[in-house]
């Protein structure tokens, strides 16, 4: 059976470039910083972010992770949105492992915050009853809502009332790069607006594994530190580093390809009845669509897709995701589309 798998752009597979240069990767002892490799992928990432210094980690949720735990201390509270990453997928690590406490305030459909929410969510100092507001957190692309891209003008708004209250806000910029992309600006211009970003190789750059970390030198020091901590010290993890730096350097300018192969995708189901797609939420690799029909849920017509070969998740009751990437075609998007249709005429009524 033929399989379009949009399930997630975490799906996707080193290139032919990314295993040569694994396999030609000049390698030493990275908890010593010996690693060339992993060296210049650290100063490569913060160049391109605009940022003094570099943390290569093993993940995006280890990135979250450490930068978190650099932030705050035990006790301190992070503002993030209702919707973040963060505080969805990522197992409650930094109040696990961290003592951090989370406030939460909803995202609009657009990914943003209010700002006058996030400012009201920021703890009066001084007064003993409240936990501290150590940092608040931004998320771009944004993942559960549907991909969905902030401006730098947006990220200014945030960084505005961080600024006021002299705060830190991090940015979890799995798909920054997706983000910049879209907009047609430089990732830097984005991560201007924040002071220190967690970024994913392993995602549409399609890096078999690997995130990092960018801010000023003092914060990564720090951050190295914690990285230790959470048994992310890696020793000739140039191995990966290589694929990630091939991934950074080839791989961006291509995402445009997966920008219109999701636009391809998401106004065609939309012309297909029962799918419920609202293309203004459709601003880069990610769809996220509802059902006209209320006799089916998502989880149901998820796995009527994917048992066809059409592998997509629900990603709650009445909505299921697609993600486009590297190793998605035109021409798959179009027989995923057929599929798609032949789906909805017969899924079976609940
Ligand atoms: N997201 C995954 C799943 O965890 C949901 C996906 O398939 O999209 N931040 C954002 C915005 C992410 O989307 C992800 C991965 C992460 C962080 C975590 O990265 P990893 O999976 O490398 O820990």
């Amino acid at each position: 059976m033929r399989i379009v798998d949009l399930r997630s752009d975490t799906v996707t597979m080193p290139t032919p470039a990314m295993r040569k240069a694994m396999y030609e990767a000049e390698l030493g002892d990275d908890v010593y910083g010996e690693d060339p490799t992993v060296n210049r992928l650290e100063e490569a990432v913060a160049e391109r972010l605009g940022k003094e210094a570099g943390l290569f980690v093993v993940s995006g949720t280890m990135g979250n992770l450490v930068s978190l735990l650099t932030h705050c201390p035990r006790g301190g509270e992070l503002i993030l949105g209702d919707q973040a990453h963060i505080f969805y997928y990522e197992a409650g690590g930094i109040s696990a492992l961290g003592g951090g406490h989370v406030h939460t305030v909803p995202n609009l459909p657009n990914g943003m915050m209010d700002p006058a929410a996030v400012e009201d969510a920021i703890r009066a100092p001084g007064n003993a009853h409240f936990p501290r507001t150590c940092l608040i957190c931004l998320e771009n692309t944004h993942n559960r809502c549907g991909g969905a891209v902030l401006s730098v003008e947006q990220m200014a708004e945030i960084k505005a009332v961080a600024e006021r209250h002299g705060l830190p806000v991090h940015l979890d910029g799995a798909r920054i790069w997706n983000a910049a992309v879209a907009l047609g600006v430089a990732p830097s211009d984005l991560a201007a607006q924040v002071d220190t970003i967690q970024t994913c190789f392993s995602k549409g750059l399609a890096a078999p594994v690997g995130s990092a970390i960018v801010g000023s030198r003092a914060f990564i020091d720090e951050a190295r530190r914690n990285r230790k901590i959470v048994g992310g010290g890696m020793r000739q993890a140039g191995v990966i580093a290589a694929a990630a730096l091939v991934a950074l350097d080839e791989m961006v300018d291509r995402l445009a390809d997966d920008h219109a192969n999701a636009r391809l995708l998401a106004e065609r189901l939309a012309e297909i009845p029962g799918y419920d797609v609202d293309l203004a939420t459709v601003q880069s690799n990610i769809i996220r669509f509802g059902l006209t029909r209320s006799d089916v849920t998502a989880p149901q017509v998820a796995a009527a897709l994917t048992a066809e070969g059409i592998k997509v998740n629900a990603s709650d009751a009445a909505h299921i995701r697609a993600v486009t990437h590297y190793g998605i075609e035109r021409d798959d998007v179009l027989y995923a589309l057929e599929v798609a249709e032949r789906v909805m005429q017969s899924v079976a009524v609940a």
